[in-house]
């Protein structure tokens, strides 16, 4: 039985505001406050929660060994002698973001029949170029299963960030559906980190029919305004693609191309007149989770911020209340990975696949969630502030506090990264 899934990452116990991101607006607007780990962990959780409680099937995946000496002593240094920034870079808890952590081709889409799942190298930030091992690693433990194939990351210099720069429409999520890949090209300032050789090379790896297969360029109005992951401005569940009038570079004929593969599909767009481009981006309307409930209802999970904002707001209910195809709405707050730019769809990857196929560390339900919020109450830092991560003890306590997750969930095998 092919359902969809979402493994969420558990926020790490580093997770701190160094605004490393360049183009990531609310990252580097909030940059050098102090976090809140233990409460970003538990906005996670909570998150978690509403959706086992929606009816989902909910996966986790867990942080990376931070600071990440390995990256360190291929670059010739160590934690304590490393420059602030190198140290930053290091200890960030940006794995948290599981839509980055790889691009996933479900199984009724692809020409051998397995769910291919292509780890992103994410190499345009050096603080996420590192990432790809431990998440290959995980991957593979994660998705062991004949039923899955995990590749390495795409080659050095094309830039992949993973799921966050694509998207995947059909009937019903066992059905073969249309993928499309969204790439950038120049975003003004700003890295366009999703190149288009990355996304041809994920749909040859996938094994996926070249006639069910789009690329579309993300505009480079998108980019400049700070959503460089096209999961800011557009987000697609079963028929139903919800994208913000600006987010592609060329929507007639990526619409058009969509109609002619899938008739019946559903395209909601927000016209720029009722929600700006900054809006849209500020209040993450986008970066929601558009999911089926098992009762069939489309629901879309929000950020508290797209409750705040009154333009994002109204066209909101607007919608409901015009029977549109989003049929509720459901809010969470986890404000702590906002203010990194990282929102509710952020923290997940979505893999279709039959549960039974996936190694069970790797789901979780209520009771499963109480075992890791007791490890964070207990372990993760309370608050991080950016000029403490050159101390000893706060590095002691962000590596034992992750050796506690691994070890209440018997993944210890990962203990070194
Ligand atoms: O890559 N922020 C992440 C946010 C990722 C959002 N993901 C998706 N849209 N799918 C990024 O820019 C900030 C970390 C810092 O600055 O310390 C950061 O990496």
């Amino acid at each position: 039985m092919l359902r969809e899934i979402n493994f969420d990452g558990i926020i790490g116990p580093s997770h701190n505001y160094a605004g490393l991101s360049h183009g990531n607006l609310a990252a580097t607007r909030n940059a050098g406050k102090t976090s809140r780990p233990r409460a970003a962990a538990l906005q996670g959780i909570a998150k978690m929660r509403a959706n086992l409680d929606l009816g989902l099937v909910q996966g986790i995946l867990l942080p990376h060994p931070r600071p990440d000496h390995h990256w360190l002593t291929r670059l010739a240094a160590d934690y304590e002698s490393a420059s602030a920034v190198l140290k930053a870079q290091a200890l960030s808890a940006s794995a948290m973001w599981a839509a980055n952590a790889a691009t996933v081709s479900p199984a009724p889409d692809t020409r051998d029949g397995r769910c291919h799942l292509t780890v992103a190298n994410l190499l345009t930030m050096p603080h996420r170029s590192h990432e790809w091992a431990t998440t290959l690693a995980q991957l593979r433990i994660a998705f062991a299963d004949p039923a899955f194939i995990v590749h390495p990351p795409v080659p050095a210099p094309f830039g992949d960030e993973g799921a966050a720069n694509h998207m995947r429409l059909c009937h019903a999520h066992d059905h073969p559906g249309v993928e499309v890949f969204v790439y950038g090209e120049s975003g003004g300032p700003f890295p366009a980190r999703q190149h288009r050789e990355a996304c041809e090379t994920v749909a040859r790896t996938h094994r996926l029919h070249p006639d069910r297969v789009l690329f579309a360029r993300q505009s480079d109005a998108a980019i400049a305004a700070g959503a460089f992951h096209n999961d800011v401005v557009a987000v697609a569940n079963e028929r139903v693609l919800f994208a913000h009038e600006q987010a592609f570079a060329d929507r007639d004929t990526l619409y058009a191309d969509l109609r002619a593969l899938m008739p019946d599909v559903e395209i909601v767009e927000v016209p720029a007149a009722r929600v700006s481009l900054e809006d849209a981006i500020t209040s993450y309307l986008f970066n929601a989770q558009l999911v089926t409930s098992p009762g069939g209802e489309p629901t879309l999970i929000l950020p508290q911020e797209a409750r705040d904002n009154a333009a994002v707001w109204s066209w909101l209910q607007d919608h409901v209340a015009g029977n549109g195809p989003i049929r509720r709405l459901e809010v969470v707050n986890v404000r702590e990975s906002m203010a990194n730019g990282g929102g509710p769809a952020c923290l997940r990857l979505r893999v279709v696949a039959d549960p039974a196929t996936i190694d069970p560390r790797f789901l979780v339900d209520h009771v499963g969630l109480d075992r890791i919020a007791a490890v964070v109450e207990a372990n993760w830092p309370e608050a991080i502030d950016p000029t403490d991560i050159g101390n000893p003890a706060l590095i002691a306590q962000v590596e034992k506090a992750r050796l506690a997750l691994l070890e209440a969930l018997d993944c210890l095998i990962l203990a070194k990264g």
